[in-house]
């Protein structure tokens, strides 16, 4: 550098996440049938272009104009209008355009058409200011309705959740909490009365998500269902055909820690017509539907955000001189960076596991150990990602330096948003007692056990041999803890029921890493790396 003229340090820049993520693209040339891969490969190559493109310019705008609640119009009109951002709209249409939600649906590659989805998702998240969030409630509208709806209300609305032209897609939200609990939803006041032979709804959501959207799903007690008025799940549309709001009153929108381009709204229903969707009083059973794909959702989104942190701080360490080296030559940084890699590429072999599960079971083609691992890993792959999201982003972050903790980089927004991943849709603490629920229900952990077993048994190399050693002990140790633990008081099983979680997240992953070790696709060191982290926490 001549003397006298100034340093500025170049900043990180973004390859295409599809074409740069070694994991995931050798992930899918090993599982994927070759057809399927050739198939979407260019769609997934475009959407990474876009990724790493015009999207980030839309994100930006995004975060930088939050929406804003416009309670009245100028001569004093109630209108509760939600104006949004340029860049938020755009995401929207890139979404619709690119079937982030109309994938798993179209079922153009039978059961691997969840798993396109997936990774279409994957690409598009990081880059969305969280504009996947209306989609995740939205793919989770379509299942609920897709399964449990009427003829007349999924001929109504499944083209429109499922359409790929922006003049035509609708968004769906779940509303379902209330003042007096967003996990408990026990305490649910909104009432659904029948007037004139339809249900009208009457009530306060205390968190509405992307409340732009048209349709909604939300929980109310049902004056029909029996004389105690327990919840089902109403369908309603948010504005009549003039675009007037339904006797739907905003009151505000949240000041969130993050999620900052997404509107999340406090509103009132004063008589909203609603449609009622599955069975009578079977509320919480019938939404779960609804909650089983945004926990899907929420996993990916984890994911996707520890790789774009990874990948941002692994081309900063190429770029960053300190101490008289590049970062990537200082050992220790390295190693840094090796660690939050082999925690991603765990947790990526989790959710496409995941998605190859749900997609067996969206078309038919899962078998019954198939439909209970998925019923188990979905609270287990949502609890234990959305936790690893958060400390990937801290790490990605300090990667920077300073830097990391300055707004305008755009980092520090990637930490606000990964923070929201372990609260909403169920926090770790009732993810993990759904787990615990689960177990009993399906009387033990066979399911796990049987499948961990069948992945070990064709290790036979001797450097995963040892490793096949450490993982049958941690499922013998998980096994037996929750042996004594069911014969001890029930506040022993439920005080443990998160080092359970956790313990069996890190003990299937690990069997998912060994299966992937042992057919060549994931280097035997990334397996070494996480098994160097304790498996169970019992
Ligand atoms: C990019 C990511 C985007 C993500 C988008 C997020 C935006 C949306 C923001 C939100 O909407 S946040 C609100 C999310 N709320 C939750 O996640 C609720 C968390 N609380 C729970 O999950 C509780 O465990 C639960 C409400 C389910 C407990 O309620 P209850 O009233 O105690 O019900 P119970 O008795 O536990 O379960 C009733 C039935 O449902 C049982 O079946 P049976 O009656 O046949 O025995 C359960 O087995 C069944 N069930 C519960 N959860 C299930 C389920 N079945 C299948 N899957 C599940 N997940």
């Amino acid at each position: 550098m001549d003397p006298g003229q100034e340093f500025f340090q170049a900043p990180p820049a973004l390859g295409n996440p599809y074409r740069d993520d070694a994991v995931l693209r050798a992930w899918l040339k090993a599982r994927l049938p070759a057809e399927v891969l050739r198939d979407i490969e260019p769609g997934l190559e475009r959407l990474g272009e876009r990724a790493a493109g015009d999207m980030l310019a839309m994100a930006a705008d995004a975060e930088a104009h939050p929406p804003r609640h416009v309670p009245y119009d100028p001569w004093g009109r109630r209108v509760d209008r939600i104006e949004t951002a340029w860049g938020w709209q755009a995401l929207h249409r890139v979404a619709v355009e690119e079937g982030i939600v109309a994938t798993a649906y179209e079922r153009r590659h039978g059961p691997w058409s969840r798993l396109h989805q997936l990774v279409r998702l994957y690409l598009y998240n990081p880059s969305s200011a969280l504009c996947s969030c209306p989609l995740a409630m939205t793919d989770g509208a379509a299942r609920v309705i897709e399964l449990h709806a009427e003829r007349d209300l999924k001929e109504r609305l499944l083209p429109h959740l499922l359409s790929r032209d922006p003049g035509t897609f609708w968004t769906s939200g779940q509303w379902m909490t209330e003042r007096s609990g967003g996990s408990d939803v026990s305490g649910t006041a909104t009432l659904a009365l029948l007037e004139h032979g339809r249900y009208r709804l009457y009530g306060t959501k205390w968190f509405t998500s992307a409340t732009t959207c048209e349709v909604a799903v939300t929980l109310a007690r049902d004056e029909a269902a029996d004389a105690d008025g327990k919840l089902s799940v109403f369908c309603l549309e948010l504005r009549d055909a003039q675009g007037n709001l339904n006797n739907i009153f905003v009151h505000r929108l949240k000041d969130k820690l993050g999620t900052k381009a997404l509107p999340t709204a406090e509103l009132t229903l004063k008589g909203t017509p609603a449609v009622r969707i599955g069975e009578p009083g079977r509320g919480v059973k019938t939404i779960a539907t609804v909650l089983n794909i945004t926990r899907f959702y929420n996993s990916v989104a984890a994911v996707s955000f520890m790789r774009r942190g990874i990948a941002l701080a692994d081309d900063y360490a190429h770029r960053r001189q300190a101490f008289g080296k590049l970062l990537i030559e200082h050992p220790l940084h390295r190693e840094t960076l090796a660690d939050m890699q082999a925690e991603f590429t765990g947790a990526l072999h989790l959710v496409l596991h995941l998605g190859v599960l749900l997609g067996r079971e969206e078309t038919g083609a899962a078998g019954e150990n198939d439909k209970a691992l998925l019923r188990l890993l979905t609270p287990l792959a949502k609890l234990y990602t959305g936790k690893q999201a958060i400390a990937v982003a801290s790490e990605a972050l300090e990667c920077f330096g300073g830097q990391g903790y300055i707004e305008d980089t755009g980092l520090p927004s990637l930490l606000r948003d990964c923070q929201v991943l372990s609260i909403w849709e169920g926090t770790t603490n009732v993810l993990s007692l759904d787990v615990l629920r689960v177990i009993e229900q399906a009387g033990g952990l066979e399911p796990v056990t049987g499948d961990i077993t069948r992945r070990l048994e064709i290790l036979l190399r001797p450097e995963l041999a040892v490793l096949r050693v450490s993982i049958q002990r941690a499922m013998k140790d998980i096994t037996a803890w929750l042996q004594t633990a069911q014969k001890s008081h029930r506040e022993i099983l439920e005080s443990g029921a998160r080092r359970f979680a956790f313990s069996l997240a890190r003990t299937y992953t690990a069997a998912l890493l060994a299966e992937a070790a042992h057919s060549g696709y994931v280097g035997s060191d990334i397996l070494q790396r996480w098994c160097r982290q304790p498996l169970t926490l019992l």
